[in-house]
């Protein structure tokens, strides 16, 4: 069985969840203490050189860092994951964009807002909101004539970037104004279906500053 090294409010983390949930992947699952430092031990940087949740280890000891890498390497072979080479590459288009401009702006302003730690980072929280209103404005528009990220129907592309990306109020955006994007949100939701919830940061006492 594969084992996934999880940490609950960690969206990276949530994304193979849902992919191992909606492909019936049996796995078990074993929880990082990030804040205390687990993912900086010798052991885990042996899963991990980055130390870093979601890591998968398989059968046979190999894992796989990166959240993105897990959810290809999960979904290879399935609907999830066109073969088409068009369509391929149109999830990788996403799958990069999510990894430049939502995880790391999206994501880190919501684990800044959600653990008390944008005072620290004074400086950077508006260049950091500058860039989420542009993914948020690019996914406005990359959404305006598609059902889903990379077509019709629901891919990795969408699991990921949907990830951080529906997560953006919780870090003080309005999206109001975007109805493409919040369009999409209802259809993601509707097709990834119940079962998948969102922790907090306050459900752990060791993330706050
Ligand atoms: N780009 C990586 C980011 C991994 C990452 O930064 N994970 C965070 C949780 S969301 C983490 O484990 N941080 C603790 C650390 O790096 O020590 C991915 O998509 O998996």
């Amino acid at each position: 069985m594969l084992t996934l090294y999880d940490y609950l409010p960690s969206q990276n983390g949530w994304k193979a969840r849902v992919l191992f949930g909606l492909l019936n992947i049996p796995y078990q699952t074993r929880l990082v203490s990030i804040f205390e430092g687990e993912g900086r031990t010798e052991a885990f940087l042996d899963l991990n050189p980055a130390g870093g949740i979601p890591v998968v280890e398989l059968e046979d000891g190999r894992t796989i860092a990166e959240s993105n890498a897990i959810l290809c390497y999960a979904a290879e072979g399935t609907r999830f994951l066109p073969a088409d080479r068009y369509r391929h590459a149109k999830v990788m288009q996403w799958l990069f964009f999510e990894q430049y401009h939502v995880e790391p702006v999206i994501g880190t302003l919501r684990y800044w807002t959600l653990t008390g730690r944008l005072e620290l980072q004074k400086a950077m929280v508006e260049p950091k909101r500058a860039a989420a209103l542009r993914a948020l404005a690019a996914l406005e528009r990359g959404l305006r004539n598609t059902p889903f990220l990379a077509g019709d129907d629901l891919t990795i592309a969408d699991i990921a970037v949907y990830a951080y990306g529906h997560r953006a109020a919780d870090c003080g955006f309005d999206l109001t104004d975007y109805p493409a994007l919040t369009a999409w949100f209802d259809r993601v939701r509707e097709a990834i279906g119940p079962g998948y919830p969102i922790y907090l940061y306050s459900d752990d006492p060791h993330s706050a500053v």
